[in-house]
């Protein structure tokens, strides 16, 4: 574990930059515009659509199903609305591979308190996640360039997955 800690940890470096990297390539092509409206163009950049979805102490997220074109940004803002404590009733929004099976990831995940509910040896199944949210807490996570697939998503809080805290992002 010692040895292999830091092996694993440089390996989601290598990941994450190469992440920034193609995140990077799409945003530049847009702006041939005359010099007038160049100056206003730079942030003009194709806003996200936003997907608002809340948590609460029952333990649902408010949407199931997102829906989504391919090749389509979204950003979702996660919001627990929920008055209880982080420690008993904290949520966060873990957006997984197509494929993955959310029940085995949410059991991993209950033995993974150190790293928010974020097992270390599947982090490889996360396309992205917000942090484990306290009350009236918010967090929002960016997805870009959505390829189709059916992507499970998950509240990996400890037994809340169990109770229903799911929903599938489908992106065609
Ligand atoms: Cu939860």
């Amino acid at each position: 574990m010692n040895i292999r800690f830091p092996f694993v940890v440089s390996l989601l470096a290598i990941a994450l930059s190469g992440c920034g990297q193609k995140d990077v390539a799409p945003a530049a092509a847009t702006s041939t515009a005359p010099v007038k409206a160049a100056a206003v163009a730079a942030p003009a950049a194709a806003a996200p659509r936003v997907i608002e979805i809340t948590a609460n102490d029952t333990m649902k997220f408010s949407l199931a199903t997102i829906e989504a074109k391919a090749g389509e940004t979204i950003k979702i803002v996660l919001t627990n609305n929920g008055t209880l404590p982080k420690e008993a009733m904290g949520h966060n929004l873990v957006v997984l591979k197509p494929g993955t099976d959310g029940g085995a990831f949410c059991a991993a995940a209950m033995t993974a308190k150190a790293t928010d509910y974020i097992p270390e040896s599947l982090k490889g199944q996360v396309v992205a996640a917000t942090a484990l949210l306290g009350p009236r807490k918010s967090e929002e996570i960016i997805l870009k360039d959505l390829k189709a697939g059916e992507y499970p998503y998950v509240c990996s809080f400890p037994a809340h997955f169990a109770v229903g805290m799911k929903g599938v992002l489908i992106v065609k």
